[in-house]
């Protein structure tokens, strides 16, 4: 048997991993494993094109801009259309919010036997994209009861401890996606002679903590007093504590998410006095990456409470974003309201 077909038999897809883990939970009839599936082929054409995107016509604007007043990049509304288009067959999701579309896309005029509604950021990292920075996919799932039509704030104004699924896309040197169907956090690469997602990354827990942190320090003088105390002890030389902490910053979220959640380190996205909800999206970027960081055992924070608690008042609204792991937040509170 050559290298590679031992590598490959080695290795458990994607697909076989979902459908063990759905046969862990009694009733489950599959459904979410085809969601899953359908991401992770969305997935597996938006990193081919990334992957010789400057050779396309990928880069750079389309002259709009989207709900949040952001430019908007080809590729995002390129990766929205790869990633609707491959969710709308099979009769499954009822809804998809997306931070490319200021509305939400209902899939069917009724949503009957329709049991799921995703939230996702398409592509997560956009000032990265004409750069060949790091880029991501960001994606948020919610069960709906299938008997009765869509609804708005039933379907989707949900709070994060809901989701029933959750997981990135990081589109870096290798092609990652990594989920959770609310046990464990599990990591596969594409393989791309075969064009298959392989375990690689298994139970991904985070260590008790590490010495980076993640945070866009140009914004300084406009954080709160209490996180610049915490940056400003971060870099304070003292050997015990292993400080000053490292300072990793990727401009691409789920790049300093995938390193904090295998190495560990702290990612904050502050709010500022002139925008105290900071920048990020709660329901598609925020929560999804709670999701993770808890069950990989850390915790994640809009700057004093649990992300995942906040009751959503709107599919768009932003938070401020703390995640990490618990040692690394917890210190954080400690210089809050001093
Ligand atoms: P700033 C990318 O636009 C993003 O949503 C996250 O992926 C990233 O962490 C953050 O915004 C970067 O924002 O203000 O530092 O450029």
């Amino acid at each position: 048997m050559s290298q590679m077909s031992e590598l490959i038999s080695a290795k458990k897809t994607l697909t076989r991993h979902i459908l063990e883990q759905q046969q862990k939970f009694p009733g489950a009839t599959g459904e979410l494993s085809t969601v899953l599936s359908q991401i992770s082929f969305a997935a597996k054409v938006v990193a081919n094109e990334l992957r010789r995107a400057a050779l396309g016509d990928l880069l750079g604007y389309t002259g709009d801009t989207n709900v949040q007043g952001e430019k908007v990049k080809k590729l995002d509304i390129f990766a929205h259309e790869v990633f609707t288009n491959a969710l709308e067959y099979g009769e499954l999701v009822c809804s998809i919010v997306s931070e490319e579309s200021e509305g939400i896309t209902q899939l069917h005029r009724d949503c009957k036997g329709r049991k799921y509604s995703i939230l996702m950021d398409p592509v997560d990292g956009s000032s990265n994209t004409d750069i060949n920075g790091v880029l991501g996919t960001i994606f948020s799932i919610h069960r709906r009861p299938e008997d009765r039509d869509f609804d708005e704030e039933k379907d989707l104004l949900l709070p994060g401890n809901k989701q029933v699924a959750a997981g990135y896309v990081m589109y870096g040197s290798s092609t990652i996606l990594v989920y959770s169907a609310g046990e464990t956090v599990d990591g596969f690469t594409l393989e791309p002679n075969i064009g298959e997602f392989l375990l690689s990354h298994e139970n991904i827990k985070m260590p008790n903590r590490h010495h980076t942190y993640s945070i866009n320090s140009g914004s300084y003088h406009s954080w709160e007093r209490g996180v610049q105390k915490y940056i400003n002890h971060l870099a304070v030389e003292d050997k015990a504590t292993k400080r000053p902490y490292s300072l990793r910053y990727a401009a691409s979220m789920v790049a300093d998410l995938h390193r904090i959640l295998l190495e560990g380190g702290i990612f904050l996205y502050p709010g500022t006095k002139s925008k105290p909800q900071g920048k990020l999206r709660l329901m598609y970027e925020a929560n999804p990456v709670s999701f993770l960081i808890e069950r990989a055992g850390g915790k994640s924070i809009d700057g004093k409470n649990r992300i995942m608690d906040i009751e959503p008042n709107h599919i768009h609204q932003r938070t401020p974003l703390i995640f990490g792991t618990t040692a690394d937040v917890d210190e954080f509170l400690s210089f809050q309201n001093e």
